[in-house]
């Protein structure tokens, strides 16, 4: 699970390998602005040193955001956030109970200091598309693909309520 490009700039975590179908639309987004990620799976409650060592080295080793998700008692986006300097996006997952609310407030609720940009329940795209944002706002020419971007969405809106009208 990681882009086929070298020095990823965005880490994506998550906490268990059962997550991934949310996060790909993450990874997605990410290679369709040709931004280099990684994606693993480090657990905060079965592997909590593997998750401090993760957290700890990101920025070290390039990273400049982050993007995790969990589901349930999802406390990996905080806790990685509690252990390194990088913006932290946190990804709610919805399990078979409670359809995610639980997800959702497990990250949402950050004490202050510790902030985590939660998205949508399931927002994985969403996700890849924040990070890239982030990344373009030092980045003029990152930034221009945003905005093409935004333009083919609105151009898309148009196309479709044109399509309406026939
Ligand atoms: C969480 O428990 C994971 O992030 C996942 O969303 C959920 C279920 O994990 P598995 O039992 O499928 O490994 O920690």
């Amino acid at each position: 699970m990681s882009s086929a490009l070298d020095s990823p700039v965005v880490g994506i975590v998550m906490g268990s390998d059962s997550d991934w179908p949310m996060m790909e639309p993450a990874a997605e987004a990410l290679a369709e602005f040709d931004l280099p990620y990684e994606a693993h799976v480090v657990s905060a409650h079965r592997t909590p040193r593997r998750m401090l060592d993760y957290a700890e080295s990101a920025a070290g080793r390039g990273l400049r955001v982050v993007i995790a998700g969990a589901g349930g008692a999802a406390h990996l986006p905080g806790m990685v956030a509690a252990a390194t300097p990088l913006p932290v996006i946190g990804v709610p997952r919805p399990l078979d109970r409670l359809d995610g609310l639980d997800s959702l407030l497990s990250i949402v609720q950050m004490p202050a200091g510790v902030p985590v940009a939660t998205v949508s329940i399931g927002g994985g795209r969403n996700a890849g598309l924040l990070a890239v944002r982030i990344l373009a706002a030092a980045d003029p020419e990152l930034r221009a693909a945003v905005e093409r971007f935004q333009a083919e969405l609105a151009d898309a809106v148009v196309v479709r309520d044109a399509a309406l009208q026939e």
